[in-house]
């Protein structure tokens, strides 16, 4: 088997050398890792005074970490600068919050060729790359530039943007043709990769014919390939003592009343605000549900060195004050706001002992959180998924209660539909997502990327791939 050389901005290890945050990226890179005696390599999350490009590697769950540090003015500006302030908030949409820096490209562009520097030596000639997310999207274009003929895929997390606010980015074109050096690219969902085809189409001297786009020399597969729970491991929370614990304690306190969750980073993408004007906006028009529920809505601060991340946290704390002194009553608060995290086994017995999963992103590139609660549900007896239409899961997991999440009325009606919904119809949406969730799960993801690296001409287009609903 071929090595994988993984490369994403961060690479999360704690300091026991183990690997932590095991939800994320490092559950779905893990198995393809260590069954190709692969390396991960990225940042290691350490600040050094200054940049030499020593690498540390370690040995963690069985996977090889290389990592390096970074000095902090490479912080500011490629981390907190390009990647945060700039090219986040345009991808998700949000122009008005999207800052446009040349400190900030340039701390970005060297980032990359120090990534790409430090990362050279350890690539051997047969070696696979799998490069991660909008951090690194020069990358492969650096790599090829330094001679390296490897077969290098490139991963998309996050929706990429119509070309109509691509173009605010200066050298945009610059930076979509540095992605057409990969011979792969990932996206989760047929809407995202349109919108990347419709850039190319409008801007690039390069052709289009079916999936893939040619550019010079060069041939790019464009993969639409949703990326999924680790199912098995997340369900095997099911009977822990902190899963049993979660739920009993959250059930017990509820006191009979439905409880309505939602759990987000702490993020202007998640629509928080939007959610909890939906929210309020329920209770208003539906008295009667007072004191019949209440939404916990669970969201841990993050990128709290960014000021749109300050505010949102600052508007939330204001919303969810406001919604409680003008609805609780002595022994009823209608929003329990909690600011931090829960164990991956908490979380399965706080999504099952909810009785609707409020997720409604005003744009996500796939949204795991969604999935995890479809995974966490009784089959017997299971909660209602309300979830943004605006989210890439929605293209899977269509037997949600689809929602708008820039109306908070199509919102609130959707949470009143998801509370009244009969057993037999909650079973039978339940049912259809759990599928999903259980087939197309991490390891079917990283199979297939790793698939369509290897042999692109072997790649199915995704007809097996229910992300192809989004064309609807
Ligand atoms: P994120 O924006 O971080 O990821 P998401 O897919 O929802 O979003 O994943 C968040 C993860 O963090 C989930 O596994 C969730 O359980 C966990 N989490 C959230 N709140 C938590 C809490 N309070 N305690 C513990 N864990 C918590 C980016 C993209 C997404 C894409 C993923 C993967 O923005 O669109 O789905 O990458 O590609």
């Amino acid at each position: 088997m071929r090595r994988l050389i993984a490369i994403s901005n961060r690479v999360q290890v704690d300091h026991e050398g183990e690997t932590a945050n095991r939800g994320g990226l490092a559950v779905a890179l893990a198995v393809a890792l260590r069954e190709s005696n692969g390396i991960w390599f990225g940042w290691s999350g350490e600040l050094t005074e200054e940049f030499t490009g020593q690498i540390t590697f370690r040995r963690a769950e069985g996977v090889a970490t290389a990592t390096i540090d970074l000095e902090a003015q490479d912080i500011d500006e490629y981390y907190n600068g390009f990647a945060n302030r700039t090219l986040w908030p345009l991808f998700h949409y949000r122009l008005d919050l999207t800052e446009i820096a040349r400190d900030y490209a340039g701390g970005y562009a060297r980032v990359n060729s120090r990534f790409a520097d430090t990362v050279g030596p350890l690539i051997e000639t047969d070696d696979l790359i799998w490069v991660h997310d909008y951090h690194l999207m020069p990358l492969g274009r650096l790599l090829r530039e330094r001679g390296f003929d490897n077969r290098i895929g490139f991963f998309l997390h996050t929706p990429w943007p119509p070309p109509s606010l691509l173009v605010s980015l200066p050298d945009h074109r610059q930076l979509v043709e540095s992605l057409l050096s990969y011979d792969v690219i990932g996206f989760h969902s047929y809407e995202w990769r349109q919108a990347f085809m419709d850039y190319v189409a409008a801007h690039l001297d390069a052709r289009l014919e079916g999936d893939r786009v040619i550019f010079g020399a060069r041939t790019s597969l464009l993969l639409i390939c949703p990326i999924g729970l680790d199912t098995a491991e997340f369900c095997a929370a099911e009977g822990t003592p902190a899963a049993v614990e979660a739920e009993t304690r959250l059930i017990d306190s509820a006191v009979g009343k439905d409880i309505i969750v939602g759990v987000d980073r702490l993020d202007y993408s998640k629509g928080l605000q939007e959610r909890f004007s939906a929210y309020e906006l329920l209770l208003t028009s539906r008295p009667d549900l007072c004191e019949k529920v209440f939404l916990l809505q669970i969201a841990p601060p993050s990128r709290g060195d960014v000021p749109s991340y300050q505010q949102i946290r600052a508007d939330l704390n204001s919303l969810s004050g406001s919604i409680n002194g003008e609805f609780a009553g002595i022994d009823w608060v209608p929003v329990r706001y909690v600011n931090k995290g829960y164990s991956r086994d908490q979380l399965f017995g706080i999504y099952r002992a909810a009785r609707v999963g409020l997720i409604t992103p005003l744009r996500d590139g796939m949204n795991l959180v969604a999935k995890e609660y479809v995974a966490a549900q009784d089959p017997a007896d299971p909660g209602v998924l309300v979830l943004s239409c605006f989210a890439g899961a929605a293209a899977q997991l269509d037997s949600a209660v689809i929602v708008n999440p820039h109306s908070t009325e199509d919102m609130a009606d959707g949470i009143a539909r998801a509370l009244a919904m009969p057993l037999s119809e909650r079973r039978a949406r339940h049912k259809a997502m759990l599928e999903s969730v259980e087939t197309q799960d991490v390891r079917w993801w990283s199979q297939r990327f790793m698939a369509a690296l290897i042999a692109p001409d072997d790649a199915p287009e995704p007809g097996r791939v229910p992300a192809d609903a989004a064309q609807k």
